[in-house]
């Protein structure tokens, strides 16, 4: 298939496209460059060493014998979004192009707003390219576990049966997100439903748990060309991804209040497996579909108690810390998401978390002192009331 990644340059971005390499597809990739300067923003820098992206792309024709289209630009580009699409032709399109931090849109009014125009004005342009350059393509966007928030239910794949007053209808899930970052892709989400019901286009919702690791079965870590980033930061860091980092350089981990929020959580491995399984098995044109995306739901205490006892098993030190939540969200909950559709298409979910954190850890051990040279922006200070004020002026605004 002729697959077209936005966002290329990301941590999913270039694992999913060695991945999707590997299995034989011919790639395109869009990047606008924002993610390394959001990061540097933070005051920070990506834990693994990672190559500049024309040098990724030389490294990834010689591997793979195969060219890579690299198209660089910015989604709130519309003619160029159009024109890329009508030049590479794709089968589908995978949507990881957005800026994918909870508290970087809550720093203030101009985050909030600069996330909410990027997110959504950069995928409704995506869509309306789409209608325009390339309409039986299959969009792979990339939602979030998020946009359901924590309810009192179980939650489904995107869809249920309601009865009200006598009458029944199958509905979308109704969406209660923690964060104005959460929100935008509740927005895309609705957009996306739009496009398909009213111009025909065919997509998939992917909604994605928090992701954690350093490895694909074709991504080697050590390798700064085939490397894919590991932030660790308060915006961009994500839980487990922190926590490894804290470890090796002897922080405590920062368990946020009880540490009893419970998330869906998943290896690199799994996510690329997962998307590239989306890729393959297209819905007819005219069909929104929703995946829910994750190996297993875990509360955040048992993650930090996971990490400790890696960390220990490899001579490390390792305390676990809890701190003030900066965020406004439910501490102790019900939490019960199906996950059947990716597993009904052969999703095998790694089984092994322990390994892959044990796996990281070693990953990242050799990178300590790049960790402990930015370990201030591992200390939350971004709060959902907005009592904290960037220090720093937007970076790679659009
Ligand atoms: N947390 C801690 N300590 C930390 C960092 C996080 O206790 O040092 C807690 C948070 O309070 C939260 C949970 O861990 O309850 C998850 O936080 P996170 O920063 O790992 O992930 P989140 O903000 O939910 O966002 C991440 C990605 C986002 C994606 C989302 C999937 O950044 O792009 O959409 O995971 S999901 O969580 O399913 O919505």
């Amino acid at each position: 298939m002729r697959i077209f990644i936005a966002g290329i340059d990301g941590y999913l971005g270039w694992a999913l496209a060695q991945h999707l390499a590997a299995r034989g597809h011919t790639l395109a990739g869009l990047d606008a460059m924002l993610r390394r300067d959001w990061v540097a923003e933070m005051g920070s820098e990506s834990a693994i060493p990672i190559a500049l992206l024309p040098d990724r792309a030389a490294a990834f024709q010689a591997r793979f014998g195969a060219s890579l289209t690299l198209y660089r630009g910015n989604l709130l580009d519309y003619d160029f979004i159009r024109l890329a699409l009508a030049e590479f032709k794709p089968d589908a399109i995978v949507h990881l192009a957005e800026m994918p931090s909870a508290p970087y849109s809550m720093i203030d009014a101009a985050h909030a707003a600069f996330t909410q125009h990027n997110n959504v004005g950069g995928s409704l342009n995506l869509l309306w390219a789409m209608k325009e350059a390339a309409p039986s393509a299959h969009l792979v966007k990339l939602g979030t576990m998020g946009e359901y928030g924590t309810p009192n239910l179980d939650i489904p794949e995107g869809f249920f049966e309601v009865e009200y007053r006598g009458r029944r209808d199958i509905l979308p899930f109704p969406r209660q997100p923690n964060s104005l970052y959460h929100l935008t892709k509740v927005h895309d989400s609705h957009n996306t439903t739009f496009a398909c019901r009213v111009w025909g286009l065919r997509a998939t919702d992917v909604m994605q748990g928090v992701v954690f690791g350093t490895r694909t079965d074709t991504l080697a870590a050590d390798d700064p060309c085939s490397a894919t980033r590991l932030d660790f930061d308060q915006c961009f860091g994500t839980a487990i991804n922190r926590f490894c980092c804290q470890a090796v350089i002897g922080h405590p981990l920062t368990v946020y209040g009880s540490g009893g929020m419970t998330r869906g959580f998943l290896p690199l491995r799994d996510s690329v497996q997962c998307l590239a399984l989306a890729c393959e098995n297209p819905p007819a044109p005219g069909e929104y579909r929703v995946f829910n995306q994750f190996e297993q739901t875990y509360n955040i205490k048992q993650l930090a108690e996971m990490v400790k006892a890696a960390g220990e098993a490899l001579g490390l030190a390792v305390e676990v810390q809890h701190i003030e939540n900066p965020r406004a969200e439910v501490g102790e909950h019900y939490y019960n998401p199906d996950r059947q559709k990716l597993l009904d298409l052969g999703y095998v979910p790694t089984i092994d978390l322990t390994g892959e954190v044990r796996q990281m850890l070693a990953d990242l051990l050799p990178h300590a002192d790049r960790i402990r040279a930015h370990r201030a922006s591992l200390i939350p200070d971004i709060r959902w009331d907005g009592s904290k004020r960037p220090s720093q002026p937007l970076g790679g605004g659009a």
